[in-house]
């Protein structure tokens, strides 16, 4: 079969496959210079592209999506139910963080001495994201809604963070556009139209690069991660192995049994045919770390493959990407009772409510880019008293967990415009 007959999927297992093991022949030959100067371009040029068409897609399939309603007062119900759901999902992620970790208990086999090492050596980072946390905190908690609100609609396009507030013109841009059918704003609706039809081509020849962009994101990724690891002596790894296999467990088991369980149910759908028609949206997920650059692939393959009509995916896929990430979230739960048996902290069952709670808000206020989880574990650690140092035990296996928790992300987001999509009627 030749490479361009091959099922996108196909091509991007291929990409990643090669990029894994460039990246260890690039460590071994210690070629890890070369790699960093003519591979990793190629994956920052392939994230860009993907970011780049978010926000265009974003507002043109909302404002087609809702303007094609047929009864304006069905994006309330669907705003409800989206949202309720998500709250749902996470709730019942963080549920299943708590229960694995304080099963495994990894933080009692953690060696202590490594614990002054490792404050020691992210003790600047640690410094760094507290300080990003004071800005999020000092704000009240309406700062989110507030937020979602922008002064002016270029800025808010200027920037992947303000996803919600993309959202919040086009659903106004929409809803006008739905009350005035029948005027003269045809035009205006054929214009979208057309315009989708072309973002969605966009995207399709941004997909050609995927293989290519895959390769060098997991190249460059595997250099950096060894040249990390090798500085940072490899008994870390030992120590935090344990650690790492409970986050690991945790997200697999939402994955793989709990995720096809309720799509089975309320999703009326074959799991297998569910995470086949994601798979390729998963796999950008894994390579990128996150779940804004990977909205137009998921997108497109909730709409294509899995029939969910662009109504509903539209909405419920751009706020899941910002406001539903249950790996992220099964991840704070893991991460903050790990930190807290490490310093030898007993929680009450109190404590690890406030962590759920804390949790659920925290996910929801990491905005869909790498690395957002750590900031606000930062929120979950202050909520039940665990010293902020604690964070640097658990940097050094970050980036591999951020990967998969984006996975774990996406898919949620997917199942849940399933949900909606067929409580609503519409698949
Ligand atoms: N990388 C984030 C995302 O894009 C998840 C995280 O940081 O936990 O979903």
């Amino acid at each position: 079969m030749g490479i361009k007959k091959m099922p996108l999927y196909t091509k991007i297992l291929l990409g990643m496959g090669l990029g894994l093991v460039w990246g260890i022949i690039a460590v071994w030959l210690g070629a890890t210079a070369f790699s960093s100067m003519w591979i990793k371009p190629f994956g920052v040029i392939f994230l860009n592209l993907l970011k780049l068409i978010a926000i265009p897609l974003i507002f043109v399939s909302l404002v087609k999506g809702i303007s094609s309603l047929s009864d304006i007062s069905r994006l309330s119900s669907i705003g409800v139910k989206t949202l309720s759901i998500y709250i749902v999902t996470t709730v019942l992620a963080v549920s299943i963080g708590l229960i694995v970790v304080n099963i495994v208990n990894p933080g009692s086999f953690f060696p202590q001495e490594k614990r002054a090492e490792l404050i020691h050596k992210y003790s600047t980072v640690v410094e760094e994201k507290k300080a990003e946390v004071k800005k999020v905190k000092d704000q009240s908690p309406l700062a989110i809604i507030v937020d979602m609100v922008p002064e002016n609609v270029i800025s808010a396009a200027s920037d992947n963070r303000n996803m919600l507030q993309v959202i919040l013109f086009a659903a106004l841009f929409g809803v006008a556009l739905a009350l005035t059918k029948g005027t003269n704003t045809g035009v205006v609706i054929n214009f979208f139209d057309g315009l989708n039809d072309v973002i969605l081509k966009i995207i399709d020849i941004i997909m050609l690069f995927a293989p290519i962009g895959v390769f060098a994101l997991l190249g460059s990724l595997i250099v950096d991660f060894a040249g990390e690891s090798i500085s940072s002596a490899g008994g870390l790894f030992v120590a935090l192995g344990l650690y790492s296999l409970t986050v690991i467990i945790g997200l697999f088991f939402i994955l793989l049994i709990v995720y096809p369980i309720l799509i089975r149910i309320f999703g009326k759908m074959n799991p297998l045919f569910f995470l086949k028609g994601i798979f390729p949206a998963q796999l950008v997920a894994f390579s990128s770390s996150s779940s804004a650059a990977t909205l137009p692939v998921t997108m497109e393959q909730v709409e294509r493959e899995l029939k969910v009509p662009k109504e509903i995916c539209s909405f419920v896929l751009p706020v899941g990407s910002t406001v539903n990430m249950d790996g992220t979230s099964l991840y704070q739960a893991v991460a903050a009772v790990f930190i807290a048996q490490v310093f030898g902290i007993e929680l009450s069952m109190t404590q690890q409510l406030t962590i759920v709670f804390t949790a659920v808000l925290a996910s929801i206020g990491a905005a869909g880019v790498p690395g957002a989880g750590i900031i606000m574990l930062l929120i979950v650690l202050n909520s039940v008293g665990i010293p902020p140092e604690g964070l640097a035990l658990i940097l050094a296996v970050d980036r591999p967990l951020d990967m998969l928790r984006t996975v774990v992300n996406v898919t949620g987001d997917a199942m849940v415009s399933v949900f909606v999509a067929r409580s609503e009627k519409l698949l």
